[in-house]
């Protein structure tokens, strides 16, 4: 799945595909990009990361983080957000203005006001390669029965501008060894536990996501060694996910061209 993934040969409409992580606070987002850096660097890493149970955004600056090894870079990228909080947390018209590629890295989110166009960090006329490819939903295995009513609202909107833009979204169902012991003792147990298809199940009801969009995932985050089962879960989620962005990149940059294609009588 590694050879396949660095084989993998992007559209020429965009240099790197974009994908917007974005979800609750301490889902597991930024633990989710140092997964990835784990597996295609060769080596642990570890950013900033939310203690385990807290409840204000760890990440509090727009960043994108680019993968390489020795032999070339990947032609992928994740950006990492301020996790989305009932009443603090991102604020919801950043989520969207980083889907539509208005907001530039390095801006710090502000959970009282948004990006304002007058603002340093905002790209008036984003190109296909700004805008994100591809939404992945960061959700924790054991506590998508907890969401409340306003983070659900908020992810509604968010959904829904994603949708209107035909962006693929997808789950990284994070936590898997919290939400079943049966996994905890033996990752491969994964595709055997009824537990998770039903968490599954939950998170794709929950989102409005289909199940073959769902996906189970473990992050590193007490392993001190490579653990190649939490690699294979990750890399079946981004090789199906690397595709669908690529096919929208190909599907919007047709559109575009058809639409400035004089109209011939
Ligand atoms: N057990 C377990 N813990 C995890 C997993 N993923 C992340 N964690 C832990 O959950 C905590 C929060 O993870 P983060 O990656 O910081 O979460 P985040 O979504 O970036 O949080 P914010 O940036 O604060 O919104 C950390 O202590 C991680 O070690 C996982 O798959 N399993
Ligand atoms: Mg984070």
């Amino acid at each position: 799945m590694l050879n396949t993934l660095k084989a993998f040969k992007i559209c020429n409409e965009v240099p790197e595909l974009c994908f917007l992580l974005y979800g609750p606070v301490g889902a597991g987002k930024s633990s989710t990009i140092n997964t990835i850096r784990t597996i295609f660097e060769g080596r642990q890493f570890v950013n900033c990361l939310a203690a385990a149970g807290s409840t204000t955004s760890h990440t509090l600056c727009y960043e994108r983080f680019r993968f390489a090894n020795e032999a070339g870079s990947f032609p992928f990228a994740f950006n990492d957000i301020m996790g989305a909080e009932a009443e603090d947390g991102v604020h919801t018209q950043d989520i969207i203005s980083a889907l539509k590629g208005h907001m530039k890295e390095g801006y710090l989110f502000n959970s009282k006001y948004p990006l304002s166009e007058s603002n340093h960090y905002y790209n008036q006329n984003p190109s296909l390669s700004d805008q994100m490819h591809c939404l992945v939903y960061a959700i924790p295995a054991d506590k998508i029965s907890m969401m409340g009513n306003d983070f659900i609202k908020k992810l509604k909107s968010v959904r829904e501008t994603a949708s209107g833009m035909g962006i693929p979204q997808v789950v990284f169902m994070t936590a898997v060894d919290k939400a079943c012991e049966m996994t905890k003792e033996n990752l491969q147990n994964i595709y055997k536990s009824k537990k998770i298809r039903d968490k599954m199940r939950e998170c794709s009801n929950a989102l409005g996501v289909p199940m073959n969009c769902v996906f189970p995932v473990l992050n590193y985050h007490e392993e001190t060694h490579m653990n190649e089962n939490i690699n294979c879960l990750m890399l079946d989620a981004l090789t199906q996910i690397i595709h669908w962005a690529n096919d929208y990149v190909i599907t919007r940059s047709n559109n575009q061209i058809s639409h400035q294609q004089p109209i011939c009588e």
